[in-house]
Order: C-alpha cells, then structure tokens, then sequence
C-alpha cells in the first residue's frame, strides 16, 4: 500500500474550516459506521462527565487522583478515537502521552493473544534478567532492527524513567572503567567505600542536563530534569550542571541571526560547566531530548546538536539522547535524532512510551561485563514484545515515518495559519506530527484544550503555554483537518 501517495495527494486540500464540525462534534448522534469512528461525539454536558465523577469520587477514598483527567473505556475506543466512561467519543491527538503507535485496538491486535505462547507470556511474567523466556533473543534482535546507527547493543527496562536511570548509570560505569584502567572493579578500598557512599567506590560524577528538560521522576533522573517545580520540590537532587537550552525566537526564518548567537552562547556555556565541574564532580557525560517535549516542546537546530556532539566527544564524556517522546516515527524519522546527520552516533540512545518497552540501544564502548550492574526483576514485560513485533512490521511495511512526516507537514500549515489569524498564537513548530503552537499565556493555553475537549478533541499542553499535539502514527490527513476545523471553533470561541 503507498499511503505517502495518497498523503501527498491530500496534502494539497486545505484544512475545513466549519462551525458545522463543532455542532458535529456536539452531537449526540451514534457515530459508528461499521464499526469504526469518523468524527467525535459528545454526549454529556460536560467532560468529567457523571460516570467519571462517580468513578473519581469513588478512587479519591484510596488514591491521589489529582492527575487523573477523566476514566476510558478502552473496549469501546479505536483507531484515534478514544471512549470515556460516559460514552463521549474524543478524536484523541495525544495519545496516552505519546504512547500509543498505531491508535486504539489495531486491527488484528486483540488476536495476537489467541496464540498461545503469547497468552503464555502473559500468564507466566518472567523476570527477564534471571529467566528470560526461549524467544527473548530473537525479541532483542527485533528491537536491533530498529537500533540508531553503530549502537549494537540493548537492554530492555520498564519504563522511560528506568531507562534513563540506569543509562546514567551504565555512563558512570563506563567513566570509571577507563579511569581505573587495571586496577580491580572490587578492590577493598572500593567495596568498603561504595557501601558507605563515598568515593572512591561511590565516585563524585554528574550528568549534565539542560534547562526545561524531562527525563522522568525517579530519584536519579530527577535531578536532569528541570521542567516544572512540582516535580521536584521537597526532594533532594544532586548538585549536577545544568545548562542552558537554546531559547529560540519565531518565526525561525526571521530571527535567524539572533537564534545562532544564543545557540553558540549555549554551546560556550556547556563547555564551561564541563570544565567548572572538573574538580568537584567530573561530567561523565550529558543527557539531551532532540526536542524538549514537557518543557514546551522546544526545539534547536540540526547544526547545534552536530555541535554538541562534538563537545561530547571532544571532552571524552558520553552522550545520552533521550527519544523517550520523539522515538518511533512520529518526529517524520524513525528517531529524532536521524534529522542530526551525526559523525558519530550518540553513545546511549534511550527509548520507552510508543516503543511498547522502556530500554536503552549502547555502543560496545559502553557495554559492561559484569551481571547484575543493569539489573531489576522485571527488565520490561515480555508478554508486550508479541506487540511490539506487530507494532514494528506494520511501522516498517506501512513506512508511518513518511506518514508522519507528510500529515505532520499539513498539520502544521495548519498551525502556521492559526498564527496569521489569530493574535494570541505564536510560534508554530514540529516536526513530523509531533506539532506546537504557544498561546499568549497560561491560562490562554489552559482553555484552548479545555474547550477543544468539549468539543470532542483530545490534545495536550506541556511548558508554560504550548498546546501539543501527539497524534499516533496512523493519524490521516483527514483527521489532522477535523482536528483542525475543531480547533478553529474554539479559537474563535477564546479570542478576546
Ligand atoms: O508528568 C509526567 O510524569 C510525564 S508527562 C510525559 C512524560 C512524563 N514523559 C515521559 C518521559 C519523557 O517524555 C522523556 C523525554 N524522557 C523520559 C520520560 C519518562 O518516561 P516514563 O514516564 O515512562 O517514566
């Protein structure tokens, strides 16, 4: 099937922009046709509807629910629509942050577990660093057809969290072999030390991180992230450099000059920390997301991550790149970092979320000798490789890259005409479908997906004031339209 063809084809349409989506979109009318959605339906007054409330008020006894937006039925939910408890059927662009490749229940996919080694996996969860099933070489050989260029190696984890733990991790490892060069890994000076946390077994390193970065909440990768306080207030963190992420003004084209400078001015400024923290706690590498997905979707230049490359490599520390949110097609290449044209490969690519399994791709620089150094009972959930390996084929044979990057293209000229009409709105950008724009403010950004949610689409914020989209990969052009036409409704709803 060419369905880049057919996205080229449709790329030419302009969006529809009609008031008649939103009464669309408002209607209580069913809306399957043979079993599939076409357009959103809204059946409650408002979302959370009753069942929901029911359902929150009822969790609230035992839990936090203090994040949870509103309960699904994912039965009922398919392709890019996704069903709530009260029947409302949302036209879903973001996709459990970012995490569902090919949309709600794929065709065929409820059947994968009919056959019984895969049912077998679910029943029996291995703990695969002690037991893995007879099959997990060949799953990690299907996830090294997918590995970034010269990283030949993989470990599967759990999540994006403990992917990047335990790549901070595997770099420390790393730092330390080369510094130790033939002395033993347990002399008694280490042993007694690491148990004490002291150096030298328990060395003074750090990673660097940038500002507005995400790399996830546990203790260690907490301290690399930087995107909002309520993350990280009341927990300690390690005093690691933390540098600058380019801010850059929009449109790109007109503010080229200024966006070089302060790209060059955070360049200046990573090779100062690196050199700053020498004495005190040696960078043993850097950690880097190709777009900076919660901190506001902020985006840097081809040319300034080629260059900080080459700071890694000049200072000999590692270089982790995060495609935590920008992996598996959505940025319009199957990695993010692809677009980088990179001499040398990052040494540690981590990946989780539409990867169905967290893990990290490592070069055999990086790679330990020793067991149990990377190490947890689970190391990911077999019984999703079945999912993965279907994900992957289809990603593959389907070339959703491409179509990302086509129905990306359109979804952003769609933005970028949301910009030239509508003076609260600023700053279009994405690459692939993995698409922003900002609002004048916060509480701007906050009713735009609050309304664009009663109106039957499901879309994300993330920094200050950015509305994100996270659309899966078998999003259409179709779909980017309606997307589209909802939105323009509630623009003009929210203009002052
Ligand atoms: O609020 C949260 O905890 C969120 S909202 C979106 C995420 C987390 N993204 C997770 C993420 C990520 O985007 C990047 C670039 N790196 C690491 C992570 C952590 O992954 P998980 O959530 O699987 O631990």
């Amino acid at each position: 099937m060419n369905l880049l063809r057919g996205i080229k084809r449709c790329g030419k349409m302009t969006y529809i922009i009609s008031r008649q989506r939103s009464t669309v979109a408002a209607s209580a009318r069913p809306l399957t046709d043979n079993g599939k959605f076409d357009r959103p339906s809204i059946v409650t007054n408002e979302i959370p509807g009753p069942k929901t409330r029911a359902l929150l008020e009822r969790a609230a006894v035992v839990h936090n629910t203090g994040a949870i937006n509103f309960f699904c039925d994912y039965e009922k939910s398919k392709g890019n629509y996704l069903v709530d408890a009260d029947g409302n059927v949302l036209l879903d662009c973001y996709q459990q942050i970012s995490s569902m490749p090919l949309g709600y229940n794929y065709p065929g996919f409820l059947d994968i577990y009919k056959d019984e080694s895969s049912l077998v996996s679910v029943v029996n969860r291995a703990a695969l660093g002690n037991f893995p099933p007879v099959n997990f070489t060949k799953d990690l050989e299907t996830l090294l057809t997918v590995a970034p260029k010269g990283l030949t190696n993989v470990v599967t984890l759990a999540c994006g969290s403990c992917s990047n733990e335990n790549a901070y991790k595997a770099l420390f490892m790393w730092y330390q072999r080369r510094q130790r060069g033939e002395e033993p890994l347990g002399s008694d000076q280490n042993i007694e030390s690491c148990m004490m946390n002291k150096p030298p077994g328990s060395p003074n390193l750090s990673i660097l991180s940038f500002s507005g970065a995400f790399h996830g909440r546990t203790l260690g990768c907490l301290s690399t992230t930087h995107s909002k306080w309520i993350h990280k207030i009341d927990i300690p963190a390690f005093d690691w450099p933390i540098a600058d992420f380019p801010q850059l003004k929009y449109p790109l084209e007109e503010f080229k000059r200024e966006n070089d400078a302060e790209e060059a001015r955070c360049l200046a400024q990573v090779e100062e920390l690196i050199e700053r923290w020498r004495t005190k706690s040696p960078v043993a590498g850097l950690i880097i997301e190709p777009i900076q997905a919660e901190g506001g979707d902020r985006h840097a230049s081809d040319d300034y991550f080629r260059k900080l490359r080459n700071i890694a490599t000049k200072y000999d520390i590692g270089f982790i790149c995060d495609e935590v949110q920008t992996g598996m097609a959505i940025s319009g290449r199957f990695w993010a970092h692809d677009y980088w044209n990179l001499d040398k490969s990052p040494d540690i690519v981590t990946f989780a979320k539409k990867m169905i399994t967290g893990g990290f791709f490592f070069s055999d620089e990086i790679k330990w000798k020793e067991g149990y150094r990377i190490f947890n009972t689970w190391m990911s959930d077999p019984s999703k490789f079945p999912i993965l390996e279907h994900t992957l084929d289809v990603v593959k044979s389907e070339d959703l890259a491409a179509r990302a990057a086509g129905v990306g293209e359109h979804l952003l000229s769609g933005l970028k005409d949301f910009e030239r009409r509508y003076d609260f709105l600023s700053a279009a950008r994405g690459r692939g479908t993995f698409c922003a724009i900002d609002a004048v403010d916060t509480n701007t950004r906050d009713s735009v997906v609050k309304t664009a949610l009663s109106n039957g689409l499901l879309i994300g914020g993330c920094g200050e004031k950015t509305i994100r989209f996270r659309p899966s990969l078998i999003f259409s052009i179709q779909e980017a339209d309606m997307a589209l036409g909802i939105l323009d409704d509630v623009m003009q709803k929210i203009a002052p």
